[in-house]
């Protein structure tokens, strides 16, 4: 096993409520379960570590009535006289004191909404919140808080920074102490599925739903259930072509429904609470229904049906385009593809299939326009899918603090109802569904930190945090994050709120301009490279010239991307006036010398920005320096070479990105700084 730290599990003592030392000492709970004995074991972990103290002693207390301590039970009529109208549900739970007992409560329907209550119990202790003053009752705001892994069984991870996968060694799987404490480490930030292997789906994984692998698989599934958490595994979509048995993959014919049907029977009876299929089909070579003459919907349902009475879930993606297109080809736009593919299905899909949507039209770039597809389906349970691994954004080596712009994907307003927020579709206020939520491709790996950059670990924390609770601020994600892994000293946690919270927009300085995204080195999506991807075949283009730059994407002169849109977005996409500048060379092609509302032109924009950018790095470094004495030396050197690396790194982007330019516009920069 590598060697592994705590990260936010890392309580330290929190001097606000050490005087409860004495008044915690017990817990009481006539529940049981595995998920109730983790939750209690959670208290006595983390009670003395931010306490001080013993470890809490356990008293079973049914039939007693308790007095002084921590009591874990079923909400009941007592607790709704503290909660006026609050239920509840699945995964919610209440947290008050009871003065005349000296008694905590945390109180929930189900054994998950404890574990979950005695997560955010711990986490207002963390902020020096005596029990006393605590009240809260809180139930998800997404249904679904989904982790994607990309790991391969060979012990690889696709876009992987953070070293190899904790799940797979040389095609073996490993289940160790890492396997439980990665577990509780989701589910103290609220994630409730994941799905443990990558979506290319190559041949061994395929065997992940045999019995050469299977009841490995279940040993994962009942860790992750003791936490709540339902595992998924991603399918081959021609596995049974794949496995020899049958020769195609049809989902109409009937050899193939009986094979997925077999299968999906043996799986459940191995692992009955199993949470299902994920799918990448049609998708950059992998195989799906398009073969056989099939729509996404034929193949999505072929596979539901098998599960669904079993209660399993098809997750089915829709990052389905041309990646052979030729760059001389103006009127294809991959940007279109999602949507284009996707528009003419709704309805069509059955009710335990939910499209994963990624939050762009395009890939994960630093700045995207929201997809299309969230305002267009309306019959459709849908999954926002967004990236926490850092393929485009720095790849853990640069801070890049990714819950400002999901913020924004769940804000953008869609239009498409009267509860027309991203946000909204996705947790099912809009059309009242339950299998929706957010999905996320995670950024960890066996590095002792697990994601690589410590820095990192604060997108993985964020995006469990914002799902369950979409109403928190970025800030408030990020500084509870700190707390949590830094402690409660409030210059540690300025300084590093200083670094993470607009890294975003210093990435986006730095690497590509207003919206277009792309010029990184296709290799391995890491630093500039402008060309890297303008002559190549994967529809992601800038198209620069001596003029100006950018990609027409209107309906009158362009691709039509910008008629996806409910309006009044579409009409203010087709015109450059009225399109938010952040996007401006997504949607349109224009001259360098265009006046943006600042008053500067596109090319001394881009000149300020990448200068800018790099700017913020030294100022980062900077603010960590100032904080060295405070934070432990091997945290210290490990994040400080990190951001050398950045620097470094921003520093190739500026110089080459504004030397680019000014080759091809002519145009010096206004305020004469060197460019090459
Ligand atoms: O961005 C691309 C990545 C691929 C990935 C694909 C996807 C898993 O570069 O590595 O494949 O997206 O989302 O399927």
């Amino acid at each position: 096993m590598t060697k592994f730290e705590k990260c936010w599990l890392n309580y330290s003592l929190v001097s606000e409520v050490s005087g409860w030392k004495d008044k915690l000492s017990c817990i009481f709970t006539n529940l049981d379960g595995k998920c109730i004995e983790n939750a209690v074991k959670e208290l006595r972990v983390a009670i003395p570590e931010i306490i001080g103290g013993n470890t809490p002693g356990m008293c079973i207390c049914a039939p007693c009535v308790p007095s002084e301590g921590i009591v874990l039970k079923k909400y009941d009529k007592e607790d709704a006289e503290y909660y006026d109208d609050f239920c509840p549900g699945d995964e919610g739970y209440a947290i008050y004191y009871k003065t005349d007992k000296s008694l905590l409560v945390i109180a929930a329907d189900t054994d998950r909404g404890i574990l979950y209550g005695v997560f955010a119990f711990i986490r207002q202790l963390q902020k020096g919140i005596t029990p006393d003053k605590m009240k809260i009752a809180e139930s998800p705001k997404m249904p679904f808080r989904m982790i994607d892994h990309w790991d391969n069984m060979y012990g690889d991870i696709e876009r992987g920074y953070s070293g190899n996968s904790f799940f797979y060694e040389n095609y073996r799987i490993i289940i160790d102490d890492r396997t439980v404490f990665y577990a509780r480490m989701m589910a103290s930030i609220g994630i409730n599925a994941i799905a443990i292997n990558n979506v290319n789906v190559h041949q061994t994984e395929t065997l992940l739903i045999t019995d050469k692998y299977l009841y490995e698989v279940k040993r994962i599934n009942d860790i992750f259930a003791s936490y709540g958490i339902k595992l998924y595994l991603s399918v081959n979509y021609a596995a049974p072509v794949e496995m020899g048995d049958v020769d195609v993959s049809d989902p109409l014919d009937e050899r193939v429904i009986k094979w997925w049907e077999k299968t999906s029977k043996h799986i459940y009876d191995v692992i009955p609470n199993f949470g299902g299929y994920l799918v990448k089909a049609d998708s950059e070579g992998r195989p799906g229904p398009f073969t056989y003459g099939r729509t996404h919907a034929d193949g999505a349902n072929m596979l539901a049906r098998q599960i669904a009475p079993y209660g399993g879930n098809v997750v089915w993606r829709c990052f389905v385009y041309n990646c052979r297109q030729d760059w001389r080809d103006h009127k294809t736009d991959r940007a279109r593809a999602a949507y284009d593919n996707f528009i003419g299905l709704d309805g069509e899909f059955d009710d335990n299939v939910v499209l994963q949507i990624k939050n762009g039209p395009m890939d994960f770039q630093i700045r995207e326009p929201v997809s299309p597809l969230f305002g267009g389906l309306k019959k459709t349970n849908m999954f926002l899918e967004v990236q926490i691994a850092q393929e485009y954004t720095g790849q853990q080596r640069h801070i890049c603090y990714l819950v400002p712009m999901w913020k924004e994907i769940l804000e953008f307003n869609t239009y498409a109802s009267e509860n027309g927020l991203v946000k909204d579709i996705v947790s099912g206020k809009a059309y009242g569904n339950t299998l929706c939520g957010l999905a996320a491709v995670t950024n960890t790996g066996n590095d002792a930190n697990w994601t690589g950059h410590d820095m990192a670990a604060v997108n993985l924390y964020g995006y469990g945090r914002m799902c369950f609770d979409t109403e928190l601020s970025a800030e408030e994600i990020g500084r509870e994050w700190i707390r949590a892994t830094f402690g409660n000293d409030i210059e540690i946690n300025d300084a590093i709120y200083s670094m993470i919270g607009t890294s975003w927009h210093t990435y986006e300085n730095y690497s590509s301009p207003l919206g277009i995204g792309w010029m990184v080195n296709p290799a391995g999506h890491y630093g500039p490279n402008v060309d890297g991807y303008e002559y190549d075949r994967w529809g992601t283009y800038h198209r620069s010239d001596c003029k100006g730059l950018g990609i027409d994407r209107s309906v009158a002169t362009g691709t039509g991307y910008a008629g996806q849109y409910n309006e009044p977005w579409s009409s203010l996409y087709e015109r450059p006036e009225t399109t938010p500048e952040e996007l401006l060379l997504f949607f349109h092609h224009m001259d360098y010398t265009y006046k943006l509302s600042s008053g500067k032109t596109i090319i001394q924009h881009i000149y300020d920005t990448h200068f800018k950018g790099v700017e913020e790095v030294e100022t980062m470094i900077n603010t960590w320096n100032s904080i060295k004495e405070k934070i432990d030396p091997n945290v210290f050197n490990r994040v400080a070479d990190r951001l050398n690396i950045q620097l470094e790194s921003a520093i190739d982007w500026r110089d080459r990105v504004n030397t680019y330019y000014l080759r091809m516009s002519g145009i010096a920069d206004e305020k004469g700084r060197t460019i090459y």
